[in-house]
């Protein structure tokens, strides 16, 4: 008895030695990163670093221009443990709301601060982020692409390092000038810029007609690898049509990656579609595409995530969410 005593006071203290000179951190929670590790594109589809599929569940923000205060690291934290969302969209405007190629110096300064921080707490939390060149009263890419340059030459230097950083090169080309081949002529300069410094992040490409028309890009594509292209609808808007023209597309081998996406009208606005979102849903599921909800933000509009009347910046019970707020969590935690 004495010795069974003895015995288990030794194994007592082995594991009260092991458990101290173990670090937190092999403890800590496994996150969509860490799992994950560095996204690529195989094909039709992105994949984690093991080649096996990987499907994008996203928040955007709205223009981090006009709604900073979401991008703070508690906010990501709710988004990731109760929304099951492992990407966020950081939206920077271009143009409008104090656009990044239209307003001061100190206010580029600003908007690159608020893209450092946010980086950093999806880092903190193990979850992708996206770093979105928001054009859109600007359709035309080539309109502001000397400063593109410079912006991605910049962010693909400082994150190239960092698995989980992604580009969105040009959120919706639109108009007449916004058409295909201008965006490839713009496309090429930017990954080429991108590449010189950066060999292997994701790089998401607009398509034509606020990024509807992927189809223009299916025997047209950029030249590079780790390249996908963008698709965005709103469902009360956006229906079967579109998502005839987003199979098609996938079926015959573009990766395209849903960047962008709302219940709403396409105003981002007016009444939501459940029903619509959930045919879009099923389409996305079936071929593992990845999607990005707008946004997070509690503007009065259909479209935010928020209700108007919560200034609460992290921490949102149900009661906090809009209607399409609460059909997202829904959709993403089933
Ligand atoms: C909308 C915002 C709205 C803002 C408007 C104009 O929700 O508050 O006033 O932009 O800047 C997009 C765009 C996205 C739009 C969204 C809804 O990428 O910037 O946000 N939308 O209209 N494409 C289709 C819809």
């Amino acid at each position: 008895m004495k010795k069974v005593v003895q015995k288990l006071k030794m194994a007592c203290t082995i594991c009260l030695v092991i458990a101290l000179l173990v670090p937190a951190t092999v403890f800590a929670k496994a996150t969509p990163v860490s799992k994950n590790g560095r996204l690529q594109v195989k094909g039709s589809k992105i994949v984690n670093e093991h080649g096996k599929p990987f499907v994008i569940k996203g928040v955007s923000t709205h223009g981090i221009n006009w709604f900073p205060q979401y991008v703070n690291q508690k906010a990501f934290q709710t988004l990731r443990d109760k929304w099951g969302v492992n990407t966020i969209r950081l939206s920077m405007y271009t143009a409008e709301y104090n656009g990044y190629c239209t307003g001061s110096s100190q206010n580029k300064k600003d908007l690159k601060k608020i893209i450092d921080n946010g980086v950093r707490y999806a880092s903190n939390l193990g979850m992708y982020v996206i770093i979105d060149w928001h054009i859109l009263s600007d359709g035309n890419p080539l309109t502001y692409q000397k400063e593109a340059k410079a912006f991605f030459k910049e962010m693909a230097t400082k994150y190239k390092n960092k698995k989980n950083v992604l580009f969105e090169i040009c959120n919706e080309p639109n108009g007449s000038e916004g058409n295909w081949s201008n965006i490839k002529k713009y496309a090429n300069s930017i990954v080429k810029t991108i590449r010189s410094v950066n060999k292997k992040a994701i790089i998401f490409v607009g398509t034509p007609t606020w990024s509807q028309d992927v189809n223009e890009a299916v025997n047209s594509k950029v030249s590079g690898t780790n390249i996908a292209y963008s698709f965005h609808f709103y469902a009360s808007t956006h229906k079967q049509d579109l998502r005839n023209k987003l199979e098609a597309a996938v079926k015959q081998g573009l990766p395209v990656v849903v960047t962008e996406f709302g219940i709403s009208d396409a105003a981002g606005n007016g009444v939501i579609s459940k029903q619509e979102g959930n045919a879009w849903m099923k389409l996305l599921d079936k071929y593992k595409i990845g999607r990005v909800c707008w946004s997070l933000c509690n503007k009065n509009e259909s479209s935010a995530l928020i209700k108007s009347t919560s200034s609460k910046t992290s921490g949102w019970t149900r009661a906090d969410l809009t209607e399409q707020g609460k059909w997202l969590v829904k959709i993403y935690t089933k």
